[in-house]
């Protein structure tokens, strides 16, 4: 028996160098000390064939046998994990030393940042900011603005109508009648917000855009005021070098009525692709509060004038960022929009 088990643990030994594997390893034990078919169980099963004495001294070896046999199979195992580790820290290593990821945060869009600023300085200059509807009746549309019956921008081919009665504002106009109805002059109030057009959307026009409302009543106001106002609110946006200048115009609700144009916050009036080479840009209509307007909310135009302007917010976004078309400020690209965080 001493020189079987002998043989036993040569062939063992040399069937060890062939084992590269965990399952080359579970393999081993299977054929050596598995329970059902492992040839030192099967051996083990002999030994009641052995006399006491015999038995005892085969038992032992036998035993010593399947511990050698069982912790080199278990040395191996060790081996291969601690392998397997080894190269699953190579592979998985983290380089801390590569930059991290940006986590996009929000922020504010363009034309909000405009507002805000136009806010600022509206605000600076004592007048106090105020929201209103974007539906409005008739009354606000246009009857208190003096529009006549027949003007075309009553029209549905010029407003959107929601029914007869109702329509979304065209301009922020209608928030000169929601402020004098409020207050009682003096007063000075600014009104930002979004206005609706029947317009064909392409660079310049969209059919929802924004626009602010300057208004001020007091006694003694002239058009010296309205021009001295706007020059101030174009220096404070632009910068202390920008000049303006007041072209006639018609608007039903001032008499008289100007579009307001300033020189070019790129060239300073110089000329160049910003201002189409004319030096100036558009702002917007302005002019001195038509006495039928004060009368209609009940403010005596004898014992008080005013003045009112009002600007797109838009085109005037597009000018100072360099946009060649306001409608990229709708499409919600975040690619665009990242741009102004
Ligand atoms: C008005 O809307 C008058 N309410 C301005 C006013 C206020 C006059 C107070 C007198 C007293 P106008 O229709 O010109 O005016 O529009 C003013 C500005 O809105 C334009 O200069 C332009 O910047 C902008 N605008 C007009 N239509 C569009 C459009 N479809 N898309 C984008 N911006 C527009």
């Amino acid at each position: 028996m001493s020189d079987r088990i002998t043989q036993l643990r040569t062939d063992f030994d040399r069937e060890l160098p062939a084992v590269t594997t965990d399952a080359d390893a579970t393999a081993l034990r299977d054929r050596w000390v598995g329970r059902k078919s492992g040839l030192l169980t099967a051996e083990m099963k002999t030994l009641g064939k052995l006399s006491p004495e015999e038995r005892k001294t085969a038992g032992a070896q036998l035993n010593e046998l399947k511990g050698y046999v069982e912790s080199a199979i278990e040395s191996l195992q060790a081996g291969f994990a601690a392998k397997r580790e080894a190269e699953q820290l190579v592979s998985e290593r983290i380089d801390v030393t590569l930059p991290g990821r940006r986590l996009s945060g929000g922020h504010l869009h363009p034309i909000t940042l405009l507002r805000q600023k136009i806010e600022d300085i509206f605000v600076s200059m004592g007048y106090e900011i105020e929201d209103g509807p974007e539906i409005e009746t008739h009354f606000y549309n246009f009857d208190a603005l003096n529009i006549p019956e027949n003007h075309p921008a009553r029209s549905p081919q010029d407003t959107f109508y929601i029914t007869d009665q109702l329509a979304l504002r065209s301009q922020t106009s209608t928030m000169q009648i929601h402020a004098m109805q409020k207050r009682r002059p003096p007063l000075r109030v600014a009104a930002p917000g979004r206005v609706f057009r029947r317009d064909t959307p392409d660079a310049t026009h969209n059919p929802m855009f924004y626009q602010v409302e300057g208004l001020l009543v007091d006694r003694g106001i002239t058009l010296g005021d309205l021009k001295g106002t706007v020059e101030e609110f174009v220096r404070r946006l632009f910068g202390p070098e920008t000049r303006t200048r007041f072209r006639p115009s018609y608007f039903p609700f001032v008499e008289p009525g100007a579009e307001i144009d300033y020189t070019c916050f790129k060239c300073n009036g110089a000329g160049c692709r910003v201002c189409k080479g004319s030096g100036w840009i558009e702002m917007g209509g302005s002019g001195m509060v038509h006495p039928n307007v004060l009368r209609g909310v009940g403010i005596d135009p004898e014992e008080f004038t005013g003045f009112a302007f009002g600007l797109g917010l838009d085109r005037l976004c597009a000018l100072m960022y360099g946009l060649d078309d306001i409608r990229l400020l709708y499409e919600n690209d975040v690619r665009f929009l990242e741009q102004f965080r």
